[in-house]
């Protein structure tokens, strides 16, 4: 597929999907396509000044769309998700164009879009609080949630439109009013939604002007959203660098910060583990999305009994991977998004082979031209957890570790700063289910004879220590994106005081 095949296809998609060429054209931020590296189109950025307007605009749909009631605002976002299945080929082909994903994978990420629409109109009828019985006479004791305000959602170029989706779709039926910053390598995903949502609106009859904003641009106009006071909640997903700055500026001006950062995710493979499911488990988890996922598999701590059953098979599957252009290919594995991840997989291939590693495979493959970075996804076996082994580098990379006793597994899983994903393979109950216990995994996802990757969205997504500790996406997420309020109501004529403390006048 030439360059000029690439860009034709990505304007086609833009006008069917209704986004101008003024939005995509003549700007100053340039989009490249991973696929083969080329310009694919030139985005006007948001200046400081307006990215100000454009939250104060927020904050104005917000004090009108709190007053709908939330059952009227999950039809709204029926109505998106009705846009979003019709867009849903070609929105899912425009992903795969602009962040390089394989097509089922590109298809798969607008699917968890449609599945999040659809758990929020559900929850567009619930939103539940509580009544609490009151130690008082005649008094009622009661929690209820409000919408919060306007929601900033700060995204990465690798689940470009999915996980703001997860947090779009709760903050709409909360009642929340969105400021969107896309990552600046993924704005055309963006500006398609965009338009979606301003389909779905004019089906609905119209929602307050603001109700969703875009910021195109780099840090600059995140920085503007992070430090603006009219932002209560913002929700930020990508490096754990990013995450400590965002997390340092929304606690300074007392906001609340949901943060989806970085994973270092491991699997155990124990004794009595299938391995058959387990390498088809791995090679999804370590090399799939070509290792650009927050939840990808990054260690796999092996018992000592099975090292030479798995590792040499798995070595030959990487020898074997596919690799490929994922646009006009079935390859599995696809490219690295640009000069900077790859450069960053070599210096860690370098530390590990320094730390006394044995590396196979990571070179670079040639399939479109020296402008993109196609690698072969390396695995290497290390002889401790130390040095790039404890860091998230964001490429195909997968540690491999021998262990003999499964506490001391555990220890080498919770042994690194990030928490996110982990899992476990094996058939022992009894360790199956020390994996899941208080002594076992310390991450927000814990699963079992399975990867580390591909949650669906309706468990909380999200994960602890330097991955951030927020929540999005499923179970009780919602609560993030509304204010809550204790009520306590007296109907008697009586004003006893609570824990009997006497006032009498
Ligand atoms: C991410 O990489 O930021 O669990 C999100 C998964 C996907 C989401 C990943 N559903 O792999």
């Amino acid at each position: 597929m030439s360059h000029t095949s690439i860009q034709t296809e990505v304007r086609d998609i833009l006008e069917k999907l209704g986004v101008t060429a003024a939005d995509t054209q003549g700007g100053t931020l340039d989009v490249v396509s991973p696929v083969d590296g080329s310009v694919v189109a030139s985005v006007p950025e948001t200046s400081i000044a307006d990215a100000g307007k454009l939250i104060g605009a927020s904050h104005e749909a917000f004090l009108a769309w709190r007053l709908v009631p939330a059952p009227r605002r999950g039809e709204f976002v029926r109505l998106l998700n009705e846009e979003l299945r019709a867009g849903k080929e070609a929105l899912g082909r425009l992903v795969s164009l602009e962040v390089g994903k394989s097509p089922s994978e590109g298809l798969g990420e607008v699917q968890e879009m449609i599945d999040i629409c659809d758990f929020a109109v559900g929850l567009s009828r619930q939103l539940y609080g509580l009544v609490i019985q009151s130690e008082r006479e005649d008094h009622r004791l009661t929690e209820q949630w409000h919408p919060a305000g306007v929601v900033g959602v700060i995204s990465a170029f690798n689940f470009p439109v999915a996980v703001w989706s997860w947090n779009a779709a709760l903050a709409f039926v909360c009642g929340d009013s969105v400021v969107w910053k896309p990552s600046e390598k993924a704005p055309l995903t963006a500006l398609v939604v965009r338009s979606l949502f301003l389909r779905a609106a004019k089906k609905f009859g119209g929602v307050p002007d603001g109700l969703l904003t875009v910021l195109i641009g780099g840090a600059k106009v995140g920085e503007a959203l992070v430090d603006d006071a009219r932002v209560p909640v913002v929700s930020a997903t990508g490096s754990t660098r990013m995450g400590r700055i965002v997390g340092e500026r929304v606690a300074r001006r007392f906001g609340r910060a949901i943060l989806e950062l970085g994973g270092n995710n491991a699997s155990i493979v124990t004794p009595s583990a299938d391995l058959d499911l387990t390498l088809r488990a791995v090679a999804f988890g370590a090399m799939g999305t070509a290792g650009q996922r927050c939840t990808t598999m990054r260690r796999l701590i092996v018992h000592e009994s099975v090292y030479d059953a798995l590792i040499p098979k798995l070595v030959s599957v990487y020898k074997n991977i596919s690799i490929g252009n994922p646009i006009t290919s079935d390859a599995l594995v696809g490219p690295l998004l640009d000069q900077r991840a790859y450069d960053g997989m070599q210096q860690a291939l370098d530390a590990a082979k320094k730390a006394g590693g044995t590396v196979h495979g990571g070179e670079r493959v040639d399939v479109n031209g020296p402008k993109s970075y196609y690698v072969r996804p390396a695995l290497i076996e290390m002889p401790s957890q130390t040095g790039p082994v404890c860091e998230e580098t964001f490429a195909p990379i997968l540690y491999v570790l021998k262990y003999q006793d499964l506490n001391e597994a555990i220890a080498l899983h919770n042994g690194v700063p990030q928490g996110l994903s982990s899992s476990i393979f094996g058939t022992d109950i009894r360790e199956i289910e020390q994996f899941l216990s208080a002594r076992g995994s310390d991450c927000g996802i814990a699963n079992v004879n399975m990867g580390t990757s591909g949650a669906e969205i309706g468990g909380a997504f999200g994960g602890e220590k330097e991955t951030g500790g927020g929540r999005e996406s499923g179970s009780d997420s919602w609560k993030a994106y509304m204010r809550r309020q204790t009520s306590a109501v007296n109907y008697g004529r009586k004003l006893p005081l609570a824990q009997g403390v006497k006032f009498d006048i």
